[in-house]
């Protein structure tokens, strides 16, 4: 019987389209179900949106629709997003050869399954749900309570969400029921002691241990302000009380991992006794806490056995920049930035293949990842277009050339001896470190073992040459026989790399004529290098990865706006309000904020604007958001200005630099300095740019 491999994604809200922190985790997980297919195992792969709660009320409200029309507007552009990065739903056991399914939480099968879970709960112990009332601090982005010891304080006083850097809301006294998650601290850590791979990398399950031993607080599970969730079921202490509440969505949305494998309370229950006990939850490290406390904690009270891992990644940035809804640069869509990077080549697909080598490669999982343009193309250029796409193109070559259409004949003796003997040893090697490496949920050190393989075998041609061989018929043997090695180097490539690179891997088979289905491939067995080739029937390739030349490059780089460009000094936005940074960025989801309640003109009145020019700018010792200002506005001496811009603008650039000052605001404590006003910035909490006026107005002018 094969051993089940059941990976899932976080069910991504739909309050945003795809970007390519979103692909990023996907990546991972199609990698890996891939890899496991390889290997014999019954995997299996789940994703999908998470479509309940507040957040996708407000976004649907922004735009003037319905949330279930918002829904069913943006879960098909999800899963259209990962059929166009090559992962197929419908008809997946008979191309990958294993299930993928996606789930949406608006769907009747996953409702049922979180009314199953609820009751059960209160069944087995009614003392885990109990309304009780609660008020504070909360970050609609999150779904989440902040105790205001886990929140930070922006320039203005006002607290923000330590994830989202956005102010969070109070809410007022509401009643709800509670899980009583204090109740769990002891059997979690007991868990997590024994399963030493429960929470992976290692970083991620101190954080969680040490999360646990700070003391958990209970937690509100149910909501009656608003209706957009799955109804809490009938609960018979309190006739008429559940009608009120539907469920928090953080409950609603981790069940959707047993949900997508049947009721598990049903019997028989196959796909849940089947996949459950392998699950494998890809997750980013900002929803750490919901996967590896709270979800374990619901599955223990309802007496569910609980996933076998946790596994958790870092976060990516652009040019050092959170991907961000409101930085549009940073919103790369995964799909854009591969049809450029495919430019010419033959296979487009390929320029998928490059986003995701790059992606996996670049940062080990568990880090956190900043994609710098420059490096991608480094990248692209040294490991794809140079070492694999070289080593596909001249091995092919000169099989055809020299081997009449046909992939040489082993020769035993020769096999065990010089460059023959050294590929096939670092082939084998390579295939038993990556295999390791996938297995341990490390694909970059899997990546870079496999390059060992693509180098050893450039370097056998280069040691070989079989042009020379060809010259002379009385070393057609040996000829052949390098011939053989490199066709068995190209295979083995070709398996080892699919996991990452599944179009590289289908192009190759094109080419080889090996004929194998990407269902039947399998992963090396590591005795077989050189033994192990099916019949094939070769062919040249055509260009697979093109080489970024200097002129493509610079090209590249300048429709790919930094975002360290955008706002602060960057060239001017086009009339018609489009972003310079064009592809590869995301259509942002623009939602203009609502409007506060109309002032009077004497509120207005009470402002005191004017214009302030920065004398020096300077970073506040460990706060990285703040700067020190120092602005004349045409007083005594310059103000000092606490800024919470640091993460947009460089201090040397702010110098000189026209600004509108809030002159009237009561000066503040801040880090130790005294703030006294405030600089006006157009954004949300990523300011795109500081508000100014367009002459040279002198310092202390006012602005009405
Ligand atoms: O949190 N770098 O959904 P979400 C790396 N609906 N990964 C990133 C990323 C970045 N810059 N940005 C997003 C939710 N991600 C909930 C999940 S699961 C039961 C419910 C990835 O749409 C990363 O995996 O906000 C992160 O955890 C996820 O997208 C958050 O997606």
């Amino acid at each position: 019987m094969t051993r089940p491999f059941y990976v899932t994604t976080p069910i991504y809200y739909v309050n945003d389209v795809p970007h390519l922190g979103h692909a990023y985790t996907t990546i991972v997980a199609d990698a890996l179900a891939r890899f496991h297919h390889m290997c014999g195992d019954d995997a299996r792969f789940l994703t999908g949106t998470d479509e309940h709660g507040q957040k996708i009320v407000e976004a649907a409200d922004r735009r003037g629709l319905t949330p279930q029309a918002l829904c069913d507007e943006v879960a098909p552009r999800f899963r259209q997003t990962w059929l166009d990065l090559g992962m197929r739903f419908d008809e997946a056991v008979a191309h990958h050869g294993f299930a993928r399914d996606f789930i949406r939480t608006t769907e009747p099968r996953h409702k049922a399954v979180v009314q199953a879970l609820w009751s059960r709960i209160l069944d087995r112990n009614p003392d885990d749900l109990f309304l009780a009332s609660y008020e504070g601090w909360y970050c609609v982005d999150c779904e989440t309570y902040y105790p205001e010891s886990q929140l930070a304080k922006d320039p203005a006083g006002a607290w923000i969400c330590p994830t989202h850097e956005r102010p969070v809301a109070w809410v007022t006294k509401e009643t709800s029921y509670f899980f009583r998650l204090s109740a769990y601290g002891e059997r979690l850590l007991e868990h997590i002691e024994r399963h030493p791979h429960f929470i992976q990398p290692e970083q991620y399950r101190n954080e969680v241990v040490s999360f646990i031993r700070g003391g958990l607080k209970d937690l509100s599970v149910s909501r009656t302000s608003f209706r957009w969730g799955i109804p809490v079921p009938e609960d018979p202490r309190h006739p008429g009380e559940a009608a009120r509440h539907v469920m928090y969505v953080w409950f609603d949305a981790l069940t959707n991992y047993l949900s997508a494998l049947g009721d598990p309370f049903a019997s028989p229950a196959p796909a849940v006794e089947r996949y459950w006990s392998s699950a494998v939850h890809v997750i980013g490290k900002d929803i750490l806490r919901f996967h590896a406390v709270y979800w374990p904690a619901f599955l223990l009270a309802a007496g569910l056995p609980l996933p076998r891992t946790i596994l958790c990644h870092g976060w990516w940035s652009i040019g050092g920049r959170k991907i961000s809804k409101s930085i549009p640069a940073t919103r790369v869509s995964p799909l854009a930035l591969a049809a450029d990077l495919a430019g010419s080549s033959s296979v487009p697909a390929t320029g998928i293949d490059a986003v995701r080598y790059f992606l996996l490669r670049e940062t080990p999982l568990g880090n956190d990842g900043d994609l710098i343009y420059e490096g991608l193309i480094e990248r692209y250029n040294a490991d794809l277009a140079n070492d694999l796409g070289n080593l596909i193109n001249r091995s092919l070559t000169m099989i055809v050339r020299f081997g009449g259409g046909a992939a040489g004949a082993r020769d035993a003796a020769l096999a065990a001896t010089g460059p023959h003997a050294s590929l096939a040893r670092v082939a084998v090697e390579a295939a038993r470190d990556a295999r390791m490496a996938l297995d341990g949920f490390a694909p970059s050190r899997a990546l870079e073992a496999v390059w060992r393989l693509v180098r050893e075998a450039n370097a056998y041609i280069a040691a070989t040459e079989p042009w020379t061989l060809a010259k002379d018929p009385a070393r057609k043997g040996e000829l052949d026989h390098v011939l053989h090695t490199l066709a068995a180097a190209l295979w083995w490539t070709r398996l080892l790399v699919a996991p990452v690179l599944p179009a590289t891997a289908a192009a190759l088979d094109g080419w080889l004529g090996a004929g194998v289905a990407e269902r039947d491939a399998r992963w090396p067995s590591e005795d077989g290098f050189g033994l192990d080739l099916p019949a094939l029937r070769p062919t040249a390739a055509t260009p697979l990865f093109p080489r970024i030349d200097d002129k493509r490059a610079a090209a590249l780089l300048a429709s790919w706006l930094p975002p360290e460009l955008v706002g602060a000094g960057g060239p001017p936005v086009p009339a018609g309000g489009a972003s310079p940074a064009a592809a590869p960025v995301a259509e942002a989801a623009a939602a203009a904020a609502p409007l506060l309640p109309t002032i009077t003109y004497d509120d207005f009145a009470k402002l005191d604007l004017r214009v302030g020019v920065v004398v020096s700018a300077r970073a506040v010792p460990k706060a990285k958001k703040l700067l020190e200002l120092a602005v004349d506005l045409g007083e005594e001496r310059p103000r000092t200005i606490v800024a919470g811009i640091a993460e947009h603008f460089a201090p040397d650039a702010l110098v000189g630099r026209r600004v509108l000052v809030v002159a009237n605001l009561a000066p503040r404590p801040l880090r130790g300095l005294t703030s006294e006003g405030m600089v006006l910035a157009a954004g949300d909490d990523a300011i795109l740019a500081l508000a100014t006026v367009d002459a040279a107005a002198p310092p202390g002018t006012r602005v009405k």
